[in-house]
């Protein structure tokens, strides 16, 4: 098939999806087209069948802003008109759907729309009034829609009035890349002395509780000698610090920013925290299931379809940072549970969640797709 794949090209778990989807399409023999504002920050190499367009946002003195959807659009009627795609596949509805159905409709059809809701295009930004009649358009006239949960499903179609089907097509992991280290070399960095260390990683948005993070932490070393890290980078992350300061905490808090080699990172740590006011899936914590991190979590949206409560992690209400603490100390203090709970998640993301089980998922929808009149 030939496939045009459009996503955020960020460090945001929908970019990452995306970029990871286009390049094992790509190794499975697809012809994949990457149409971004930028290169996917995942998409790192040169890669056989795989090409990347630019879309380029001009600017006129009349345009306060750059026009976005309108040179998205452009660009992909030019993609698919000379590079032949059968699909142009959209990762976050706001506001690729848009683009995309506007350019099949200039093309007369030529081509078949696919979007993947991710989370926020759903359940925050979509709700603004702005956006939402947009957005609702944008899924019931879609050819295909995909949500990366059971709850993204379910809520799109209460909160949009959704009459049509929607598949869940789960986020998935590569388990060969993301798995255990044993002894992985920057834990002696990070924990000289032996001790626990618990990590997070986001981009640091509002709705990640990134506060709550340290707050938990400074409940856990008052029990045990433990260290925390911080992967990513975002708009809390200067607040974040600042507390960490206020608190005295900075000896034993490590900000590594924005980092590649996520896996070896998260071998170097015993437990994923992500205490996110909504998290339609949470792809960070199944990269850490992967590795073999026990996760502990809010009981919000997708998060208990991905971390199973009392068997690879632990799941509390949002904002409860004294369970949240409880339940880390509970664990890394008894060696036998930790390593069941361990076993576990790993165990969960090889079996349900692996890239060779979810991408024929993709492959099989897009060929529903093509193949309805
Ligand atoms: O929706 C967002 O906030 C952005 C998006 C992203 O690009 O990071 O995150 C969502 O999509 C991820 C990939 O499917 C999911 O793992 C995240 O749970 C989801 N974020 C939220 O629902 C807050």
């Amino acid at each position: 098939m030939k496939i045009g794949i459009t996503c955020y090209p960020t460090y945001g778990g929908s970019g990452v999806v995306a970029t990871e989807l286009g390049k094992a399409l790509a190794a499975r023999g697809h012809e994949i087209h990457f149409i971004c504002y930028a290169v996917p920050i995942k998409l790192n190499k040169f890669l056989d069948n795989i090409y990347f367009h630019e879309v380029e946002l001009y600017q006129y003195p009349l345009f306060e802003f750059p026009i976005y959807t309108d040179a998205l659009a452009s660009r992909i009627i030019d993609v698919a008109r000379f590079n032949k795609i059968d699909i142009i596949h959209v990762h976050y509805a706001i506001p690729h759907a848009t683009s995309a159905i506007l350019a099949k409709m200039i093309l007369g059809d030529k081509i078949k729309v696919i979007t993947t809701l991710h989370g926020t295009d759903i359940t925050l930004v979509g709700l603004e009034p702005s956006f939402t009649p947009v957005v609702r358009f944008g899924i019931e006239s879609s050819d295909g829609v995909t949500a990366v949960s059971r709850y993204l499903r379910e809520v799109t179609i209460s909160t949009y009035n959704i009459s049509r089907e929607i598949e869940v097509i789960p986020n998935f992991v590569d388990t060969e890349l993301f798995k255990p280290i044993k002894d992985a070399p920057l834990r002696k960095k990070i924990a000289p002395n032996g001790e626990k260390v618990l990590i997070h990683v986001s981009n640091f948005r509002k709705v990640k509780r990134v506060q709550d993070v340290v707050r938990v932490f400074e409940i856990v070393r008052t029990k045990l000698p433990c260290k925390l890290v911080f992967v990513g980078d975002g708009p809390e992350r200067g607040d974040v610090e600042n507390l960490c300061r206020t608190l005295n905490l900075c000896d034993d808090v490590i900000f590594l920013g924005k980092q590649e080699a996520l896996n070896e990172i998260l071998c170097s740590a015993d437990i994923f925290i992500l205490p996110s006011q909504m998290e339609s899936f949470g792809l960070s914590a199944l990269e850490a299931m992967s590795c073999g991190l026990p996760v502990v979590a809010t009981n919000v949206g997708g998060l208990p379809e991905v971390v199973l409560h009392g068997e690879t992690g632990y799941l509390t209400e949002v904002g409860n940072i004294n369970r949240m603490a409880s339940y880390i100390v509970e664990l890394l203090e008894d060696r036998n549970r930790y390593r069941e709970f361990s076993e576990k998640a790993r165990e969960r993301a090889e079996k349900y969640f692996d890239k060779n089980l979810i991408v024929p998922k993709y492959e099989q929808f897009y060929e529903k797709i093509l193949n309805q009149n």
